[in-house]
């Protein structure tokens, strides 16, 4: 893997905003030249290594720019691998962008995106797994999220990965000797430890595939929908699962016009709740383009919140709506249970139906859980994770190479159970060991590393 890890680099690692203090962080063989170049140290004393040194950043002519601090690293003891130095001024966006403009001036190039922690990456700093939990943590917009993120980047998914890898590993030697090596008296493993080991290998990737639903949507969040006809009620529970008076909330049929979108958390996923118009037949030209504003969300929702007013005495729209949505993850709130009361509704049988009460909160809870087995796939339990947080996949490239993995193995083993060459049983395990390298990163192409990290942000 090549990259171009003699230019030095250089961004505003903080937020873009107003701050107490902002950091521009450097990296590469002239990191620190180029920072001395602007700040200056108050003491004349040689400068040491990962200590804060206070000084001023002048500006080419001498004028003081900030009092600021300075701290470098040496490289390979760094967090890149490389000297790293990081300036930390004050807050302020226009006093970053004027102390790194004099940065870049000084000899070191503006950082792409995500290029510290590919320097990370490449230089044996962090497997790849970790690498893209960075991103994860940086994102996570729920506490489970974030212990998912962060198990990740102390190298939990990495290690479980490579101990897998490191087992087929071991198996493919054994093969490949005995390929090489025909005539040898050493007639490498018994067949059946093999397949033993393999079954063992394949047990771990398919628990670790069998994650992937919940930890995706843990790490993303899922889009739920509120529809119903006008007056369900629908407003008011957006209201109540957000715990705030969100939207407006009045008897009189067609209140909401807009889509309404707020992210809640339930259950540790990040929720998008999206409030709708009611759906009916209307003349009002502004309901009637609300009502396809609506419509036109189906499509992308992961889950449909229907909520239905259980006091009213036709439920025939509805039914019909519900109809419409067959191929949708559909959740019935039977609502105004306080009024009508939790009776079996018939017609609702087929469906997945919660009965709630938008204005006590009856019911409100039951809801959440149906929303998380919805959109996980299985219940919610109090401890929601099935596997230890880090050991979560949560991304589709994971999963992917997790399927090539599996598959490689399972080909293994029917190939060696069938007394196929052995040649054939050492490609299958080449495959199986390139799907997990793909995950800690030591099979990936260049392509794929410029994928994922152009979706970090510059400065990390
Ligand atoms: N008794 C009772 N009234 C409710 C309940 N939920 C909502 N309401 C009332 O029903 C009326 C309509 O509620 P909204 O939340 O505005 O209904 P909506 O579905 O958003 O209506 P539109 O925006 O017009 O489509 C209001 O008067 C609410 O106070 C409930 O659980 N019980
Ligand atoms: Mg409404």
């Amino acid at each position: 893997m090549m990259s171009d890890v003699q230019e030095t680099i250089a961004a505003i690692s903080t937020a873009w905003g107003e701050g107490g203090v902002g950091i521009i962080r450097l990296s590469g063989p002239l990191a620190i030249e180029a920072a001395l170049g602007v700040f200056h140290p108050a003491s004349k004393a040689p400068l040491k290594e990962r200590y804060l040194h206070s000084g001023l950043v002048k500006d080419p002519s001498g004028a003081a720019l900030d009092s600021a601090l300075m701290v470098f690293m040496k490289g390979p003891r760094s967090a890149t691998g490389e000297d790293v130095v990081e300036l930390h001024c004050h807050g302020g966006p226009l006093l970053l962008k004027r102390v790194l403009g004099e940065v870049l001036a000084c000899g070191a190039r503006l950082a792409l995106p995500g290029e510290f922690t590919k320097r990370a990456f490449l230089n044996g700093k962090l497997d790849l797994s970790q690498a893209e939990a960075v991103i994860d943590i940086i994102r996570a917009q729920t506490e489970t999220a974030l212990s998912s993120a962060s198990g990740r980047l102390q190298g939990t998914l990495g290690r479980r990965v490579k101990q897998v890898k490191d087992g087929l590993f071991d198996l493919l030697v054994h093969l490949e000797a005995e390929l090489d090596f025909p005539e040898d008296e050493i007639d490498g493993l018994p067949r059946e430890g093999v397949l033993e080991a393999l079954s063992g290998a394949g047990v771990v990737v398919k628990r670790l595939l069998l994650t992937f639903d919940e930890g995706r949507v843990i790490r993303d969040g899922i889009r739920a929908l509120i529809l119903g006809r006008p007056n369900a009620g629908k407003s008011s529970l957006l209201n109540i699962l957000l715990m705030e008076e969100r939207a407006i909330v009045t008897h009189v049929p067609g209140t909401t016009r807009d889509v309404i979108e707020e992210v809640v958390n339930i259950r540790g996923l990040p929720v998008r709740l999206m409030d709708t118009a009611g759906l009916r037949e209307t003349g009002d030209f502004v309901e009637k383009m609300g009502v396809l504003a609506a419509r036109s969300r189906i499509k992308d929702a992961g889950i449909v919140l229907y909520v239905i007013d259980a006091s009213a005495d036709d439920l025939g729209e509805d039914l019909a709506n519900l109809e419409g949505l067959r191929d949708k993850k559909v959740i019935v709130a039977v609502n105004k249970t306080d009024i009508a009361g939790a009776r079996e509704i018939p017609a609702l049988c087929r469906f997945n139906a919660v009965h709630i009460s938008a204005l006590t909160g009856e019911g409100i809870e039951a809801l959440k859980d149906e929303i998380y087995a919805g959109a996980v796939g299985h219940p919610y339990m109090s401890t929601p994770l099935t596997a230890p947080s880090g050991e979560l996949i949560v991304s589709l490239r994971h999963k992917q190479a997790l399927e090539r993995a599996l598959d490689g193995i399972e080909r293994a083993s029917k190939a060696l159970d069938i007394g196929l060459p052995r040649e054939l049983v050492a490609t299958d395990l080449r495959s199986s060991i390139e799907g997990l390298g793909e995950i800690t990163g030591e099979t990936t192409t260049e392509d794929i590393l410029d994928k994922i990290f152009e979706n970090f942000c510059i400065g990390k």
